[in-house]
């Protein structure tokens, strides 16, 4: 008697975990608008062989690097993510501004001087607001926040101290209509190019300049081999999001849910870290060697300019130049991104100071 309704506790136990995964794929597609050379990138693929293992391979990601999803358009992505041609995406929160109006918070020009101002908006109400706007639309955050990071400005004409140095600079931009309001305000003359197509453009000198992070980036994508200039201008911040499609996350079960958000904290956490080492007060650096994460570029500007760049920080008064020839782009902005997001986010870098 015993024995038979062991047996039946197994067979109607294999048959409850056959039901449960039952919905599962085979393969879900994870997009990546960058390589598999940078931190961003490499999070991508620790993600995917994290979830595998602690999985047991109930859930298996395949890793879709350089935009391969949508042809390299990197402002479709959050569409195709909502559609769910990609399951999870690790994603810019500049590449998907086109689609949520509010994430271009994070491209007002000046807006955030730097990581304790971004920490207070993200960690507080206003990232609040935005994850909930993201779940409206379809895609729930399960790691946030990763980090591309403050975007400094190199080229290959002259240093960049002040806003007339811009002048008439030829300079790649996201295809994200902000940039265009931000460096025409300044005076240069920006054109939209996908990162893929960005990167010919530098080669090839068909540009003067372009806008990036340091870490993530401009030393993995070498881009001192083609432009001398940097300025530490900090003008916009680049948050990332790991996000996945809401009918494929309801799909899953509360134990792999589990699984997922505490891998995906885990995983955007050491990608934040690797952005911002050696960049900010020695945190990142602490926390990778709790981790036991042995890091090779710990002095960034150091090894930029060993690699030939002239490095160009701006004082408070002059960043403070930038921002005021920038003032009627960040008025203009306040309003398309909804002027409550912008106070409140106002109001906690303030508290932040
Ligand atoms: O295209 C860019 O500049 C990049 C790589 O930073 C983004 O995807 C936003």
């Amino acid at each position: 008697m015993l024995k038979k309704i062991l047996v039946l506790g197994i067979v109607l136990s294999l048959i409850l975990t056959t039901l449960a995964f039952a919905g599962y794929k085979s393969e879900y597609k994870l997009s990546l608008v960058v390589g598999p050379s940078s931190p961003w990138g490499i999070a991508g693929q620790k993600f995917a062989e994290l979830i595998k293992e602690r999985t047991e391979g109930r859930i298996n990601i395949k890793v879709y690097f350089g935009g391969q999803l949508f042809a390299g358009k990197q402002t479709n992505e959050f569409l195709l993510l909502r559609k769910g041609v990609a399951d999870f995406a690790i994603g810019s929160t500049i590449n998907w501004s086109s689609q949520i109006k509010e994430l271009n918070l994070f491209s007002m020009p000046f807006m955030f001087k730097n990581f304790k101002e971004l920490d207070a908006v993200t960690g507080g109400f206003p990232g609040e607001m935005i994850k909930k706007k993201l779940k409206k639309l379809g895609v729930v955050s399960i790691g946030t926040w990763g980090e591309n990071g403050f975007r400094q400005l190199t080229n290959s004409k002259r240093p960049v101290k002040i806003p007339k140095d811009l002048k008439d600079l030829k300079i790649r931009v996201v295809g994200s209509p902000i940039f265009l309001d931000t460096f025409k305000a300044l005076g240069a003359n920006p054109l939209n190019m996908n990162w893929g197509d960005a990167q010919t453009a530098f080669r090839q000198g068909v540009v003067d300049g372009q806008e990036n992070p340091i870490n993530i980036v401009i030393i993995p994508y070498k881009i001192f081999e083609f432009h001398k200039y940097i300025t530490i201008w900090n003008y916009a911040i680049d948050p990332l999001i790991l996000g996945v499609n809401k009918r494929i996350w309801n799909g899953f079960s509360e134990k792999d849910k589990k699984i997922l958000e505490e891998t995906a904290k885990e995983v955007m956490d050491w990608e934040r870290a690797m952005a911002r080492v050696g960049l900010d007060n020695g945190e990142a650096l602490e926390y990778l060697n709790k981790i036991g994460q042995k890091v090779e570029i710990k002095e960034p500007y150091k090894y930029l300019e060993e690699h030939g760049m002239q490095v160009t920080f701006l004082t408070d008064e002059e960043r403070a130049q930038f921002k005021k020839a920038t003032r009627k782009v960040y008025e203009k902005w306040r309003k398309k991104i909804g002027a409550d997001l912008v106070f409140a986010a106002e109001q906690e870098i303030r508290k932040a100071k």
